[in-house]
């Protein structure tokens, strides 16, 4: 057992930290006011090969495992968890063809996703389908050599700029007229339309939008595994993705505790630094250790997926939960540490508050993490 990482991935976590320095870290606070999607950051994520690391190499990728992502997303979130997005929606889009496709879907989605010539979206989340992803509505009729999608979809990232969609559909036996979940591959300009971009708390550095699917073709070779293997890839998908949000959260909670180790050294009260305090001490303390403890259980849940791990799923449920849930408590006590100056848009903490509200959300609630690790520890029928 080694607690420290390999070259490898020390020089990636370096490479990472520089280009975060350059190109994230001073336009984090205007992206947070502005909005919107970053072309330039992007521009410069795919010339740096950012971009590729959800891949495998044999699709122009750097090898597709889940650590190595878990490492650039915990950087990047240091700074901008919005950005840091655009690095986990590209590979929570395409994670299905990667998992589920064939060589020829894999040879022709992945290579130009790997490069950031196209983006990814992954359309699960429905009206009234979230949590249960069974319960979705969207279907897709065969119509000779194409599926004819109808329905919506809500909280897509990026779904007003991806090139392609990982989406999931009702498809219907014809034999037995049973509806199954299954998964398909659309293409952008083939009828999905955005019906509305949402409004946030936080991450507005990235798009979540409501789409409207109208009639939307899909060609029938389009079709990841079978038809009724939707919901199973969903959730493999999903088995590697949430350790990069357990990722988002561990680096906003660790550029929260920089920020105020930072203002504990430098901030004077009665001319002495406020850090010689023991009240900040303690909360200075508390943050770290919590904060080393969210690191590593999300290294060791993306190192376990990476190794095929039989219970990958309850390790990537327990790092997503247990990060998420501790981001907040670490970004929130840097407020307090700060006091009232933590409360102001002068420190990044109060963007961090409100960007980390959302790993306790998205990619099913914690409260689904939770059901997820209790039945595997369960076993079968609970
Ligand atoms: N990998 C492979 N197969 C899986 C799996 C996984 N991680 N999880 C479940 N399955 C299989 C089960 O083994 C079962 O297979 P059989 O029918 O062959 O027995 C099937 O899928 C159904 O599983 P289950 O009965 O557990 O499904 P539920 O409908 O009870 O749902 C939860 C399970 C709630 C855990 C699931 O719907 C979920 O994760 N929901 C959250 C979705 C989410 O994250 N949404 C956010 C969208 S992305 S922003």
């Amino acid at each position: 057992m080694d607690f420290e990482l390999d070259q490898e991935l020390l020089a990636l976590k370096e490479s990472v930290q520089k280009l975060v320095q350059e190109k994230v870290a001073p336009r984090a606070g205007e992206l947070d006011e502005i909005g919107g999607y970053p072309w330039d950051i992007k521009e410069a994520f795919a010339e740096n090969r950012i971009l590729a690391i959800p891949f495998p190499s044999e699709y122009g990728g750097t090898g597709g495992k889940a650590l190595p992502m878990a490492i650039a997303v915990e950087e990047i979130s240091k700074a901008s968890c919005s950005v840091a997005m655009m690095l986990s929606g590209q590979c929570l889009g395409s994670a299905a063809i990667t998992i589920a496709g064939t060589e020829e879907q894999k040879q022709q989605f992945l290579p130009d996703l790997a490069k950031g010539k196209t983006l990814a979206a992954y359309g699960l989340t429905e009206p009234d389908a979230g949590s249960d992803v069974a319960s979705l509505q969207t279907t897709a009729v065969r119509d000779g050599d194409d599926y004819v999608v109808t329905g919506s979809k809500r909280f897509i990232t990026y779904g007003d700029i991806a090139d392609v969609m990982t989406l999931f559909v009702k498809t219907v036996d014809p034999a037995t007229k049973e509806k199954k979940v299954s998964c398909l591959v659309a293409e952008r300009g083939t009828g999905w339309i955005v019906s509305k971009l949402e409004h946030k708390i936080g991450i507005k550095g990235s798009t979540t939008t409501e789409l409207f699917l109208d009639e939307l073709r899909v060609p029938v070779k389009n079709l990841l595994g079978k038809e009724g293997d939707g919901f199973k890839i969903a959730m493999q998908v999903l088995d590697k993705t949430r350790t990069s949000i357990a990722a988002q959260a561990v680096g906003m909670a660790q550029g929260a505790l920089d920020c105020a180790v930072q203002f504990a050294r430098e901030h004077l009260q009665n001319g002495k630094p406020i850090g010689r305090k023991q009240g900040i001490q303690m909360k200075l303390a508390d943050m770290e250790m919590k904060t080393e403890a969210a690191r590593f259980l999300t290294y060791m849940a993306a190192d376990k997926y990476d190794r095929h791990d039989p219970d990958r799923g309850r390790y990537s449920a327990c790092a997503k939960a247990y990060a998420s849930d501790l981001a907040m408590e670490v970004i929130g006590g840097a407020i307090q540490v700060l006091g009232e100056y933590g409360y102001t848009k002068k420190y990044p903490v109060e963007r961090m508050f409100r960007d980390a509200k959302v790993q306790q959300i998205y990619e099913g609630t914690n409260e689904i993490q939770r059901i997820v690790i209790a039945r595997s520890l369960l076993g079968k029928g609970f």
